[in-house]
């Protein structure tokens, strides 16, 4: 099996900390959770960030105060994967402007809408067209984001179409209410369902951040853990860090005989040169 790539998603557009206490907020506080997780094994950062009222921006200078004091803080540079699904709401410009001006590495790139709670996650046909031609334009390696098995018939259409190309990395983000649920059958129906040359990880939401993990590690899948997908380390118990789900993630491959990827592993397997 390929080395187990670990993502940590340490901050996001819906937690708050008044769901967390320990959820990273500032430029600091990014830089100072992202050293911790890459020192615990992570290898990508899901980058989201917050302005000073604490709420979700996709403002420029917002990011680049994270990505520089992340790349500061790490003595491993992680790959900072740069958010376009921002927050619910938040306006289809705003969302890939960070990626033209910044032109990281990696971002996400989000193909289908769905009901995302008591709100809707709208990613129009048009604009992720849009969205996907400046990926390759940019060359800027997308991550699709797919929350149920119809982004993936989406997915191929865009590879049909020529704006997206094999191998495709596909993150599975399961237990969104109002997308799939993070049961181990709809892991494995998406895993049959995408193209055999095409990557994957799962990202379990809440609940299912655990369970999802394992069964990514023993199906030969990466895994995304972090306070922006699940607050708890276990249920009534709020983890105390991202780390600290990074490394949980980290001593069950070990246990499962499972190597993990260093950043520049990770580079590597995911075509970013
Ligand atoms: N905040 C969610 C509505 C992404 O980062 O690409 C979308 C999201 C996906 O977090
Ligand atoms: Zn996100």
């Amino acid at each position: 099996m390929d080395k187990l790539i670990i993502t940590a998603a340490i901050t996001g557009a819906e937690t708050t900390k008044e769901m967390n206490p320990a959820l990273p907020v500032t430029a600091e506080e990014q830089a100072r959770d992202a050293k911790a997780c890459i020192e615990a094994g992570a290898a990508i950062i899901h980058l989201h960030v917050r302005g000073a009222d604490a709420k979700p921006t996709q403002n420029m200078g917002d990011f680049r105060a994270a990505i520089e004091a992340i790349r500061a803080a790490c003595t491993l540079t992680p790959i900072i994967q740069l958010s376009t699904g921002g927050a619910v709401g938040e306006a289809m410009d705003k969302r890939i402007a960070p990626v033209v001006a910044l032109k990281p590495e990696m971002a996400s790139l989000n193909v289908g809408s769905l009901s995302f709670g008591d709100d809707v996650f709208i990613n129009h046909p048009l604009d992720v067209e849009k969205l996907a031609k400046n990926f390759l334009d940019l060359k800027v390696v997308p991550e699709v984001e797919v929350y149920e098995p119809g982004h993936i018939d989406i997915t191929k259409r865009l590879l049909k179409k020529g704006l997206l190309r094999h191998p495709v990395h596909y993150q599975f983000v399961l237990g969104v209410p109002g997308g799939m649920n993070g049961e181990a059958k709809s892991l494995v129906f998406m895993r049959e369902s995408i193209d055999p040359q095409d990557g994957w990880g799962v990202a379990g939401i809440g609940r299912y951040e655990l369970s999802c993990a394992t069964h990514a590690i023993l199906m030969g899948g990466h895994v995304r853990v972090g306070l922006e997908d699940n607050v708890y380390y276990r249920k009534g118990e709020l983890a105390t860090s991202n780390a600290q789900l990074v490394a949980r993630v980290v001593r069950l491959a070990k246990e499962l005989g499972r190597e993990v990827a260093t950043p520049a592993e990770a580079r590597e397997m995911l075509g970013i040169n």
